[in-house]
């Protein structure tokens, strides 16, 4: 099942986010940047968290909102690439290297088995996390058509530092009810 439904949320500290609907969970695609920990307070404040994606299924859930929705950033420089994006719920602060979602399930790199969505563009040798620095520790997914001429990043995942300021996503179930009076007015 899949709905989608645009919603106008104010708060004191979130002024928009559109919401989709699937399979019981409320994804909310939160237009403001902040830092992963920032992102992670602010879905917690509506009785969610950061976005987790163990599946194809979330994944292209995930890809069709942004492709057909919000969120797409046309390739023009290259130089705010690295500002773009949405964070969602994976790290591998706690031990460089070893990615888990929020829940703790392992987040698979290249080559291990469950379902990973890391960008890959083989015909430079550039595979996601890259681990360029070891501050790489926040998982975020793409938002840019292309960069460059390389495969399409839109929904792939990145690796970046935590203190980046981004775009997110929360998730909830459901049945958690409707949302709170500080994003009272999603129905
Ligand atoms: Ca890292």
């Amino acid at each position: 099942m899949f709905s989608t439904t645009q919603t106008l949320c104010k708060s004191l500290t979130v002024v928009a986010v559109r919401r989709i609907i699937y399979n019981g969970w409320q994804f909310y695609y939160y237009l403001n940047r902040r830092t992963y920990s920032e992102a992670e307070a602010e879905c917690s404040r509506i009785g969610a968290r950061l976005l987790l994606i163990p599946s194809a299924d979330v994944q292209s859930a995930v890809d069709r909102h942004l492709k057909v929705d919000i969120g797409i950033i046309s390739n023009q420089l290259w130089e705010g690439t690295w500002a773009e994006g949405y964070w969602v719920g994976g790290k591998d602060s706690a031990s460089e290297g070893t990615w888990l979602w929020s829940n703790g399930a392992r987040i698979p790199l290249r080559g291990q088995s469950g379902f990973q969505n890391w960008y890959a563009a083989p015909s430079i040798g550039y595979f996601e996390p890259d681990h360029t620095s070891p501050e790489h520790d926040c998982l975020y997914v793409n938002a840019r058509d292309r960069i460059g001429f390389l495969p399409p990043p839109v929904g792939k995942w990145f690796d970046g530092r935590c203190s980046m300021r981004k775009f997110f996503i929360c998730q909830r179930r459901i049945s958690a009810g409707k949302c709170r009076k500080i994003v009272c007015i999603c129905h």
